[in-house]
């Protein structure tokens, strides 16, 4: 098999993480094992997950003539069980991160790592109970439940809705973010109901003129809440278009679904950013992405400058945990939450005790 690499990380979590990214998503395990660095004599030293993969699909494994199908149903068989012990592995090592956790604690630990709470922040959340209630109180599910709860809202930074008041100029409100996760969508709910529920003079801007389509699905929403569209092709143009706009009260940007991974249209972003100077930039994130992509994305739209993020898609999310870390990374305040396609109703201000239930239950929205 080709290109077979070897990744060694303090959790299991990491060293798939890495497999991950060097080899892509249809890396195949092939051994894992735990290993010592450092020390004297094997004493002392860090103790290792290593995993061994392959990058590649399972097609690409030669199967001998005639007994190819049987040797690939059994190849397809051991690699289910290589997954679930893999995964067993992972919450193995996820648990050892928290010696001594008391047994009344590991359901709540537990939950905490299926809704994806990134585990330094769920071994923070559950030392910090630990500490707080004595054992009598610790015993009582909802007791720790309720302080659980309350923690993570602590930890929630809310940035409240986007503000017009007290304003000369128009606020130019940027929305940026990965292609497909509903900004566009997300404008048209804003628009609407600043517009229709607010009355408030709205206008929107597109620079998102890679497809066709985009554009036609702005216009559309744009002329349906009876708001001026503009379409700008770029960056030197933007200011002057946003001038022509002086009369509104606020100014929705809506910008291309590029991929976050795609440095040249990254930066093209960041031009058109700097014409725009906008008042605030909202990333906006889907709460059906799991932890690691969602951090990827922080980290490549960070460049460009980001106060807010909006989760959208609520409706679909099957953990909310990421939600927390998420924030914490982007060092941006929670503005808005999206859970549906209809506009302009599926749209609620971020607030942190909704939230934090949201995590502490696991519950879907
Ligand atoms: N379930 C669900 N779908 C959404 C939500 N917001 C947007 N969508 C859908 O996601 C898809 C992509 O949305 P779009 O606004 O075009 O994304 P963009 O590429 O970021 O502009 C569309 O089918 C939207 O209807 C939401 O909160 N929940
Ligand atoms: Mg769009």
């Amino acid at each position: 098999m080709k290109n077979l690499k070897t990744f060694q990380a303090k959790t299991m979590a990491e060293a798939i993480d890495q497999v991950k990214r060097r080899l892509g998503r249809d890396a195949v395990i092939m051994h894992t094992r735990t290993v010592t660095r450092g020390g004297v004599l094997g004493f002392g030293g860090q103790p290792l997950v290593e995993v061994t993969a392959a990058a590649g699909d399972m097609t690409s494994v030669p199967a001998r003539q005639n007994s190819g199908v049987t040797d690939q149903r059994k190849l397809l068989a051991e690699f289910g069980e290589l997954r679930a012990a893999v995964q067993g592995l992972v919450q193995d090592a996820r648990l050892r991160r928290v010696p001594n956790l008391p047994e009344e604690l590991l359901e709540a630990y537990t939950s905490l790592i299926q809704t994806d709470v990134a585990e330094d922040i769920a071994v923070q959340l559950v030392d910090r109970i630990r500490g707080d209630l004595d054992p009598s109180r610790l015993a009582d599910p909802q007791v720790v439940r309720r302080h659980l709860a309350a923690y993570v809202e602590s930890m929630l930074p809310v940035a409240g809705p986007i503000l017009l008041t007290h304003r000369a100029a128009p606020a130019v409100i940027a929305l940026i973010g990965p292609t497909g996760v509903g900004k566009t969508t997300t404008i048209a709910k804003l628009a609407a109901n600043f517009s229709l529920r607010e009355g408030k003079k709205v206008g929107i801007i597109t620079i998102d003129t890679y497809r066709i389509a985009a554009v036609e699905q702005m216009r559309t929403y744009a002329r349906i809440i009876n708001v001026p569209l503009e379409v700008v092709m770029s960056p030197s143009q933007l200011r002057g278009t946003i001038d022509t706009m002086k009369d509104r009260d606020v100014i929705l940007l809506d910008t291309a679904g590029r991929s976050h991974s795609d440095q040249i249209k990254l930066n093209e972003l960041k031009c058109y950013l700097d014409e725009a100077k906008p008042h605030e930039v909202h990333l906006v994130l889907s709460a059906t992405t799991s932890r690691g992509v969602l951090s990827e994305a922080v980290e490549r739209f960070g460049v460009v400058g980001v106060d807010r993020v909006i989760f959208t898609k609520l409706d679909e999310a099957v953990g909310f945990g990421a939600i927390l870390s998420c924030l914490t990374q982007a060092n941006a305040r929670l503005s808005y939450l999206t859970d549906g396609q209809e506009v302009p109703d599926d749209i609620e201000v971020g607030h942190s005790r909704r939230v934090a239930e949201l995590i502490v239950s696991g519950k879907r929205v």
